[in-house]
């Protein structure tokens, strides 16, 4: 499906997506997860097809004509792989939702959520082809609503364009998002941030670099939060032990769905580390699925969830997602993820599609 817009991060920009759909059948009932992986390995090591390799021959026969008591024990089916935690991820959460629907029940509220009946909203701007562009895409986010504004950065799109933005919006809530752009060797440059009173900074070094984060934060006065590092509860415990972080973004995907996404909120609030819920361009699937996560008790910033209507022209979701003028979004009492299928535009748009049965 192509964006509305382009989306560029340090990695590349993207044009359009090519996203991977799971559906869980039981009992003539469909359970809907997305996997969340870009189309290349550029964010993590996971990718579209491969995602769908691994579906093929590995999580499908891990898991077909099995019995599964609850949706809980749907990610021990994959435990023994290794990584590909957002193709494992895309199937836990189909489970989840199929649990939900089989039970008449918000998922939501099967995943122990429901703090909140309304889930602040920010919103993720990539990187733009002038600091023109830029200012005029935040000041429409910011008059739509938004809570926040997350602005991506990389070496050469970073202090200045933070500058010429905190000029134009003293006020706003700020903060930069570098997807491993910085090494250590960077420390003195990432200081310059200091001075613009963001939120936080996500992700400034490797993907799989935990200590060094913790040197810089020690460095920083502005808050670091871990996005690509975080994949494992684990990961929180030893991330926020070192002081690598003091705010992490939570992606079902990244993580291998709600157990473990459940399991990373409960460390980060045992330590009073506030959490929000990451994006990864999702169609109405992952996106609704991140709603009913975002409402567990310790999501208390605006995340990247917004209005469908920003990337796409039509979502394979209906209604769409929508975003109030106060930068909210409604969460949904319907079973399961709350939004049902628009099956006809799905079919329209896909290119492939492998049906796996027990029988
Ligand atoms: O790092 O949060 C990220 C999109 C693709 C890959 C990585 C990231 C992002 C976003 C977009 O920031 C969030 C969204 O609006 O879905
Ligand atoms: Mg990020």
């Amino acid at each position: 499906m192509p964006l509305v817009h382009f989306f560029e991060t340090s990695f590349g920009r993207t044009y359009s997506r090519k996203m991977l759909l799971v559906e869980v059948v039981s009992g003539g009932v469909s359970g809907w997860g997305e996997v969340t992986c870009g189309e290349h390995p550029y964010y993590n090591e996971e990718w579209t097809e491969g995602a769908w390799e691994l579906l093929k021959h590995y999580i499908v026969p891990s898991s077909l004509g099995k019995t599964l008591g609850s949706a809980a024990e749907a990610g021990g089916h994959t435990r023994g792989m290794k990584g590909h935690k957002m193709a494992r991820g895309g199937f836990e959460a189909s489970c989840w939702d199929l649990e939900a629907r089989l039970k008449g029940m918000p998922l939501w509220k099967l995943i122990g959520g429901g703090a909140r009946k309304e889930i602040p909203c920010g919103v993720s701007i990539g990187i733009q082809d002038s600091v023109e562009q830029l200012l005029e895409k935040i000041r429409k986010e910011v008059e739509a609503g938004y809570q926040r504004i997350k602005m991506k950065i990389k070496p050469g799109w970073d202090v200045d364009v933070i500058r010429a933005v905190r000029r134009e919006f003293p006020s706003i809530l700020l903060m930069a998002d570098a997807n491993s752009a910085y090494t250590l060797a960077d420390i003195g440059h990432l200081k310059q941030l200091d001075e613009f009173q963001l939120m936080m900074i996500e992700q400034p070094l490797a993907h799989d670099e935990i200590i060094d984060h913790a040197q810089l934060q020690a460095a920083l006065s502005t808050p670091i939060c871990l996005d690509e590092c975080i994949r494992t509860a684990h990961h929180a415990e030893q991330a926020i032990r070192l002081g690598a972080c003091r705010i992490i973004n939570i992606k079902l995907g990244r993580v291998g769905g709600h157990a473990e996404a459940r399991r990373v909120h409960d460390v980060c609030e045992k330590a009073g580390i506030p959490v929000w819920s990451g994006g990864m361009l999702e169609c109405g699937v992952g996106r609704a699925h991140n709603i009913a996560m975002a409402t567990l008790s310790n999501f208390t910033l605006p995340g990247d969830i917004s209005a469908s209507q920003r990337y796409w022209k039509r979502d394979v979701i209906e209604p769409w997602v929508e975003v109030s003028p106060h930068g909210t979004i409604a969460v949904r009492d319907d079973p399961g993820f709350g939004y049902p299928l628009d099956l006809d535009f799905l079919t329209s748009v896909r290119v492939r599609l492998e049906s796996f049965s027990a029988q």
